[in-house]
């Protein structure tokens, strides 16, 4: 049995369901997953709905319903499989859609991973896309909601564009399909379509431009000194997706020399990006890293359902709705920073850390924690940790890093994982990016657990001394 078997089943196992139940997660993958899935799903005729969770767990299984649906989990599910055993599910009520580590299970329920089969480079959103394409070839409209999910769950960071079958097969159906437009070598950078460019360029660390990152006047000046028009006779600034291709050649060209000059690499420049010329000029919508930022605001502040409503297409009150979340979602996110960088990280040997209390909602802490990376120490992972309203004796953990500490042998998730089972928590996530959730009373030896960890990736991978 190959991947494209696993597909093939579990396309089948939803075409025999008299009725289904999507479970899936509430970032920009699972939202993606969701409504790649129930899309699909309900072209056939076949009835379903949707159930969003922040993460599954033992809390969070009431939601799951008991009756005669199939239940589809879909960005989840492969780690939490002891769950469906509790609950009594059999294999044939359960089809697990995911791309994470897969839990031993002594019942073996249906799962469709691309993990296992070396693909470690495409999300669930992207499982979900091949098993819709699968029941119908029509559904390749749905190419365009799986390279956001795909995007947005990091898949385009490490290699600097899709790759694996998430870029040879979804890619290229949007694309063929026409609501994919496919920029080769653009601008490793975001905010393309709403940021003004010069702002575009300072918020942009990956790579680090002296003078220019973190330094909007900087940047200004670098434009002007290029001759590049920044904004419309009407004093509007212009975003990057709508100056001339001659000016992007101009401004990445003198960006290289830059970097060459101050002894950098130009690798991380340039980067394959993706377009969605259906959507409207100038909106977020227009491409992947931004449109997943919508469905990432729409996750964390507890309104996926309007995520799923734009992918489907809705213009009108869901994306007025996401515009007003994104708008407070990065208005807090700033704060957080600021928090961050004015209180200060506590610095170990392998890392930096902080906790940030009750001041921040816990869904947003690792993105502020990716953030604040990139203005401090960023040749050590940064964990912070903040308390969980739910539950007073729990603390969540996100940890984060970049690409250059990951290359030297760091897995954030092995450390997080193997850590907080020592005090009976659990973790996931990528080697990049990770969180857990541990005891409250375990916070101080848990960080030194994991500085110690994190010292054995290093020595392991023979970059012990940075
Ligand atoms: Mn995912």
């Amino acid at each position: 049995m190959g991947f494209s078997d696993d597909v093939k089943a579990a396309a089948e196992q939803i075409s025999d369901a008299p009725e289904i139940t999507i479970i899936s997660h509430i970032d920009a993958d699972g939202i993606s997953c969701e409504a790649i899935l129930s899309q699909a799903i309900s072209r056939q005729g076949i009835r379903v709905k949707s159930v969003f969770v922040r993460q599954l767990e033992p809390l969070t299984m009431p939601q799951v319903p008991s009756d005669n649906s199939l239940k589809v989990f879909a960005d989840l599910g492969a780690g939490q499989q002891n769950l469906f055993l509790e609950r009594g599910f059999s294999e044939k009520e359960v089809l697990i859609v995911d791309h994470h580590v897969s839990q031993e299970c002594e019942r073996q329920y249906t799962q469709v991973n691309c993990l296992p089969y070396g693909f470690e480079r495409m999300s669930a959103a992207g499982v979900s896309y091949l098993i819709a394409k699968q029941m119908d070839s029509a559904n390749t409209d749905l190419a365009k909601l799986a390279i956001v999910g795909n995007v947005g769950d990091m898949m385009a960071r490490e290699k600097c564009g899709l790759v694996g079958p998430a870029r040879d097969i979804i890619v290229e159906d949007g694309v063929s399909h026409g609501n994919v437009e496919v920029r080769k070598r653009d601008l490793n950078c975001y905010g393309t379509a709403t940021r003004p460019v010069h702002l575009s360029l300072t918020y942009n660390d990956d790579p680090f431009v002296r003078g220019i990152s973190n330094n909007p006047e900087g940047a200004r000046q670098f434009l002007k000194k290029l001759g590049i028009r920044q904004q419309t006779e009407n004093g509007r600034w212009y975003v990057w997706e709508e100056i001339s291709q001659e000016e992007k050649r101009i401004i990445i060209s003198a960006l290289a020399e830059q970097l060459i000059a101050n002894g950098d690499t130009v690798d991380r420049l340039f980067a394959e990006t993706y377009g969605f010329p259906d959507e409207t000029p100038r909106t977020p919508l227009r491409n992947a890293q931004e449109y997943a930022t919508v469905l990432n605001a729409c996750g964390r502040w507890a309104k996926p359902q309007i995520g799923s409503a734009i992918l489907r297409g809705d213009r009108g009150t869901a994306y007025r709705d996401a515009e007003h979340m994104l708008k407070n979602h990065r208005a807090i996110i700033r704060n957080l920073l600021e928090f961050i960088i004015d209180t200060g990280v506590k610095e170990l040997e392998n890392l930096q850390y902080l906790h940030v209390g009750a001041r921040y909602p816990d869904t947003i802490v690792g993105i502020g924690a990716g953030m604040a990376l990139s203005k401090l120490n960023a040749k050590k992972p940064i964990l912070i940790m903040c308390e969980v309203p739910e539950d007073p004796n729990l603390t969540k953990v996100s940890m984060r890093t970049n690409e250059r500490v990951v290359e030297q042998g760091i897995d954030l998730q092995q450390a997080l994982n193997c850590a907080s089972a020592e005090y009976g928590g659990g973790g996931g996530g990528h080697k990049i990016a990770a969180g857990a959730y541990i005891p409250k009373t375990a916070e101080e030896e848990f960080v030194i657990r994991v500085n110690r960890i994190l010292g054995e990736q290093f020595a392991a991978a023979g970059s012990g001394n940075r």
